[in-house]
């Protein structure tokens, strides 16, 4: 068979797999060394907010992208600042890269502007939480800015406006290689008024992938 089209079959098998940004993820050789698929709950996990009684995060059992379970945040009708705080885990000692993945769905108010919406962070060796900058995804970062409003993330660049279909979000974890613990913390705000159905986060995982481009060198380039 004609080398080039061994090489486009190849891109399209891969990209009709779990092709993500510039990482493939092998689905036979990728090591997970985390995963929370909140089918069993969600220990470990804890949430916090403004208000306690303000903090709406709990597992859902009407949206789901895996088994029956996801986690979900109500974008409530008033200020909340709703925070939900995988453990502290332990990275592993490897060459390989390594990449956080989540998937997730949300209806957030925007009917005129980015007004509620949702960011990730993560803490550093205990250090305190900062928010993952836009550069580090790999997949479907952060798709907008919410404005000047009475948002606690007013002006943070965030997950806003309306993503109905469950999709795939990928960070890559190179900046951090050096930590030994990451801790992650999903963020949802809201303004003073309008709520919305909110978050929906499942499938959380770090795993070992591979960079694409190494795959073309190793492979076919030559
Ligand atoms: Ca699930
Ligand atoms: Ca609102």
């Amino acid at each position: 068979m004609n080398p080039r089209l061994i090489c486009i079959l190849f891109v399209l098998l891969l990209s009709s797999t779990t092709y993500a940004g510039d990482f493939y993820c092998p689905p036979q050789s990728t090591v997970t060394y985390h995963e929370q698929d909140f089918e069993s709950g969600s220990t470990g996990w804890t949430t916090e907010g403004l208000n306690d009684s303000d903090v709406t995060w709990a597992i859902n059992g009407s949206e789901s992208n895996s088994g029956n379970y996801s986690v979900h945040a109500e974008a409530l009708p008033y200020a909340s600042d709703q925070t939900l705080i995988s453990p502290v885990i332990a990275m592993p000692i490897t060459q390989e890269p390594l990449s956080l993945h989540f998937w997730h769905r949300y209806i957030f108010e925007a009917e005129n502007n980015e007004i509620d919406g949702g960011i990730l962070e993560v803490s550093i060796d205990g250090s305190a939480f900062i928010q993952v900058f836009g550069v580090y995804f790999l997949a479907n970062g952060y798709n907008g800015q919410l404005q000047i409003t009475d948002n606690v993330l007013s002006e943070y660049f965030a997950w806003v406006n309306h993503q109905p279909e469950w999709t795939e979000s990928v960070v890559d974890l190179s900046p951090f290689i050096n930590a030994q613990t990451l801790q992650f913390r999903f963020r949802l705000g809201t303004d003073i008024s309008i709520g919305t159905e909110g978050w929906y986060i499942d499938d959380f995982a770090i795993k070992s992938c591979f960079e694409l481009d190494q795959i073309y060198t190793d492979g076919f380039d030559g």
